[in-house]
């Protein structure tokens, strides 16, 4: 399997408000080069840098607004005579209706965020850019005829909305690819969301569609981050209602509870004729993460990517979450081992 891979990542080093107090980001540079040794170390196949794509081919999945936020935040961030990592501190929230755009940084960075795990530093846009161009890339890969591709992408995409960023993510790398491909042919897409967190970004972006099909396995929002989407009873709306499922799982899910929603999730995109499959790949669903809730061992990620492969269609892998650094190499690509059936 092709990976597509750009070491601008590590030009992005964010912090993060944990615990009362600002310390290192768990979405750290050396998670992107674990996964690039695994790969490596297991022969997955050739590892190409991604195309160059200029921003108007982000415009869509996001607003153009946004997007041209994000490529100035930080030249507008230093212009304040300020050197730390810009973060928002300030949200819209139900009754300050954002009716105008903000002028000063401080106000765009509320408006266009929905929460504080997304800084923005010196490196974040090339970074960001890189990782959304290689999920185009491999879109396009995709769209050439080659049954399968990994977009080794970080920053990671999923919580990032049509209009914001948030949970370590900018650019929504899976909803670009997906979008890509619509763009090059496709007349229906799936996108199935494993990463352990609800993918509310790409949800958000295709809720009113019908030709792109969102699914999310993921941990109770009652009890898990982002809390205020992945409900089970969030179908779509408009054109696109029945075109998203949410199935939310307890926390401390083990692999016999997991398996039967891969299998609905399978069903459902089977139903939705889709020609192409978009996978958010997320191993935070790993027993002992950092961050996540459920229990999920390093051989079922292998049964995972088994699973996946009987869907029968092309498909494009885009690295979400995953923060135990030790061990995120091996259970991401025993999911790509498993879908090409090499273990
Ligand atoms: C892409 C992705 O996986 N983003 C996740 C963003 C989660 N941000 C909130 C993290 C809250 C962490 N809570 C700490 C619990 C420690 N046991
Ligand atoms: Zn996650």
């Amino acid at each position: 399997m092709l990976t597509i891979y750009s070491s601008h990542h590590s030009l992005h080093q964010g912090v993060e408000l944990k615990d009362g107090a600002i310390s290192e980001s768990f979405e750290k540079p050396v998670r992107a080069e674990a996964i690039l040794r695994q790969v490596k170390a297991a022969e997955l196949g050739e590892v190409i840098s991604p195309t160059h794509y200029e921003r108007h081919h982000y415009v869509g999945a996001h607003s153009e607004r946004y997007v041209e936020f994000l490529a100035h935040a930080w030249d507008e961030w230093t212009a304040t005579g300020r050197t730390c990592q810009a973060l928002p501190l300030v949200w819209p929230v139900r009754g300050l209706p954002a009716t105008a755009m903000p002028q000063f940084i401080d106000g765009k960075l509320g408006l266009f965020s929905m929460d504080a795990g997304s800084p923005i530093n010196a490196g974040t846009w090339d970074a960001v850019s890189a990782s959304a161009n290689s999920a185009l890339t491999g879109a396009e890969v995709l769209s050439k005829g080659t049954n399968a591709a990994f977009a080794l992408c970080r920053p990671p995409g999923h919580h990032a909305g049509r209009e914001y960023m948030g949970g370590y993510c900018y650019l929504n790398n899976a909803a670009l690819a997906a979008q890509r491909c619509v763009q090059q042919g496709a007349r229906r897409v799936a996108i199935l969301d494993i990463d352990f967190h609800h993918g509310n970004g790409t949800q958000d972006i295709f809720y009113e569609r019908k030709d792109v099909l969102f699914v999310s396995i993921h941990g109770d929002p009652g009890v898990s981050f982002p809390y205020f989407s992945g409900y089970a009873d969030e179908r779509g709306a408009g054109e696109g209602l029945g075109s998203n499922l949410n199935l939310p799982l307890p926390r401390a899910t083990t692999f016999d509870l997991y398996e039967p929603a891969l299998l609905q999730a399978g069903v459902a995109i089977a139903q939705h004729g889709a020609d192409a499959l978009i996978v958010s790949l997320g191993v935070d669903t790993f027993e002992s993460d950092a961050i996540g809730h459920f229990r999920l061992s390093t051989p079922d990620f292998t049964r995972i990517g088994r699973r996946i492969a009987t869907f029968g269609l092309p498909t494009l892998f885009v690295m979400e979450g995953g923060y135990m650094v030790d061990e995120i190499g091996v259970n991401a690509v025993n999911v790509l081992l498993g879908f090409e059936g090499r273990a």
